[in-house]
């Protein structure tokens, strides 16, 4: 398994019928701008309501919950690092986002995913650094998961798309 299950499309990831998408959240996990908002509009208020009950989440880590009035069966919400300059340890916690969710993409199964660029909107974190750690790790995880059919990297603008094309040389 290589490249050939990542395809780049531009869309808002809420429409895509996907087992699961995966949000670019915060530690709260109780909603914001962006992405995360967009998705919690869509979803609808029982994401609002599971996303109480999990007490938040550490940078780095990711969490699963249904998917509501969303095509897609589950959410997971992992949250980014804010980019602080390169020296505080983004580039291990952004790869942790990504290892993280793959971890629980294995536990339940999902064989279809989609992800935002997550921390390279609010949060900061150069979209090119971004897009090389989101391709590597996902690489590293279509070699171990057997049964992932296709991993979606969502481009909601033209500079997202043109690094990770340039990811995917
Ligand atoms: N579908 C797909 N991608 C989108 C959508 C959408 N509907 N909307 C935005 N993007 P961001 P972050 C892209 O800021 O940098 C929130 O307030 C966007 O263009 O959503 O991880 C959270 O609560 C960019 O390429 O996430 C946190 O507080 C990418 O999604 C904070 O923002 C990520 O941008 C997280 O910041």
């Amino acid at each position: 398994m290589g490249k050939e299950i990542i395809r780049l499309v531009e869309t808002d990831i809420t429409a895509l019928a996907v087992d699961a998408i995966v949000n670019a959240a915060n530690n709260s996990l109780l909603g914001g701008g962006g992405v995360d908002g967009a998705i919690h509009r869509a979803a609808g208020p029982g994401l609002l309501a599971e996303c109480r009950t999990l007490h938040g989440c550490p940078t780095g880590g990711a969490k699963i919950t249904k998917g509501y009035n969303l095509p897609a069966r589950f959410v997971i919400h992992t949250v980014g690092p804010i980019w602080q300059g390169g020296n505080h340890d983004e580039a291990q916690l952004l790869r942790s986002c990504y290892h993280n969710t793959f971890a629980l993409v294995e536990a339940q199964h999902i064989t279809t995913i989609a992800f935002p660029a997550i921390s390279t909107g609010a949060y900061g974190y150069p979209a090119m650094e971004a897009a090389c750690i989101a391709v590597r790790e996902t690489l590293a995880a279509a070699e171990r998961i057997t049964f992932l059919q296709q991993v979606i990297f969502v481009c909601f603008n033209i500079g997202t798309r043109r690094a990770y094309e340039e990811a995917l040389q």
